[in-house]
């Protein structure tokens, strides 16, 4: 593989496999570790170059650490000094994206027994890795946060084994579903928590379609926050009910227990999207925090279509989404300019401090 070449897998090869898009990813992840997937990226163009270099100092502009300039007339700028702000800044960029242990969404296996499709998920802890050698004690399922992707389509019978293998009692709720009240998931509401030990099978029928989640709903604030939650994509029976587009991508925030996350991960191990020039990416926003975040992309536009899984009455465009805790949007990115694209939280205490960027930060790299 050209590791200058961040490689795509188109739609037909997501809807085969879905792993295929992963598994291409992290390949470049690992090249990314020994170089780094950025500087890859940026030698795709000039343009994304010139996005990463630092701006020249102005006046008015007070660099931390920068020693001043009284000497300086009116009107004149300083040259780039190379601070010791300016050197942090660049250290935790450059080392975008950051190889860390553990990676979530990773596709759930399932299988159809009596026309029934089946899954299992095992509640469990795990240590994980968040930033590099930043480890949380995580709440997870089946080992990963978020938890793996569950695929289903509209009509389909679901069945789930959740088993409890955490010290706590837990359940899981079926947000976005129109599911009997007896499997909503809510301890003390509509069942028995599952205790440590214990397996409680949820069964419904798929419905309505679109991005959709699971997530505990016992102890959620510290359940939650520590990882147990993960997206449950619902297709259209009729899948002229999408939008069309050539790959998918999940973009998850939460911010408590784990640490300011997309993916269950904090920049600089957030991993980067990428695309080809021309290109048409739909990328599903969920919010399993505790805030608000909105979604800031860079010198692209979304076109958003679908709120919490239903279409919207028209698509409407902007660069910046508020994505509200519990709320799912899903929006078209057309892949229209090559370059490394910032794609952050706009929240900018969520994103980049005086050591630089960090948290919900990632990028889209469309390359030529
Ligand atoms: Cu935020």
């Amino acid at each position: 593989m050209d590791p200058t070449k961040p490689a795509v897998a188109d739609k037909e090869d997501d809807d085969r496999t879905g792993r295929i898009a992963r598994r291409v990813l992290l390949a470049n992840v690992g090249v990314a570790a020994a170089g780094s997937l950025v500087v890859a990226g940026l030698a795709l163009t000039g343009r994304g170059a010139a996005a990463y270099q630092a701006p020249p100092a102005t006046p008015g502009h007070v660099h931390s650490g920068a020693s001043p300039t009284p000497s300086l007339a009116p009107g004149k700028t300083a040259a780039p000094a190379a601070t010791d702000h300016d050197a942090v800044h660049k250290a935790v960029t450059a080392a975008f994206p950051a190889k860390t242990q553990g990676q979530g969404l990773q596709e759930l296996p399932s299988r159809v027994v009596d026309g029934v499709r089946e899954f299992d998920l095992t509640c469990g802890n795990v240590r994980w890795e968040v930033t590099p050698g930043q480890f949380v004690d995580a709440e997870a399922y089946n080992g990963q946060v978020p938890g793996p992707i569950m695929r289903v389509t509209e009509g389909e019978r679901v069945r789930v084994r959740v088993m409890n293998q955490l010290a706590d009692s837990t359940a899981v709720h079926w947000h976005g579903q129109r599911v009997p009240n007896s499997m909503d998931g809510v301890p003390f509401i509509t069942q028995p928590p599952i205790k440590p030990g214990e397996t409680f099978t949820y069964e419904f029928t798929a419905s309505p379609f679109g991005s959709h989640m699971y997530h505990s709903h016992h102890n959620a604030t510290e359940q939650v926050g520590r990882g147990m939650l993960g997206p449950l994509l619902v297709a259209p029976r009729d899948s002229r009910m999408d939008p069309k587009y050539d790959k998918e991508e999940l973009f998850i925030f939460n911010d408590s227990l784990g640490g300011l996350t997309i993916n269950g991960k904090g920049f600089p191990a957030t991993f980067p999207y990428t695309a080809k020039l021309g290109q048409r990416i739909r990328f599903r926003f969920m919010n399993e925090g505790t805030q608000i975040h909105p979604a800031h992309l860079h010198g692209l536009t979304f076109e958003v279509f679908a709120r919490d899984g239903y279409p919207l009455p028209a698509p409407f465009r902007c660069d910046t989404l508020n994505v509200a805790p519990g709320e799912r949007w899903d929006a078209i990115v057309v892949a229209d300019a090559p370059g490394v694209w910032a794609f952050h939280c706009h929240i900018l205490s969520h994103a980049e401090g005086n050591a630089g960027m960090f948290g919900m930060v990632t990028a889209l790299i469309v390359s030529s």
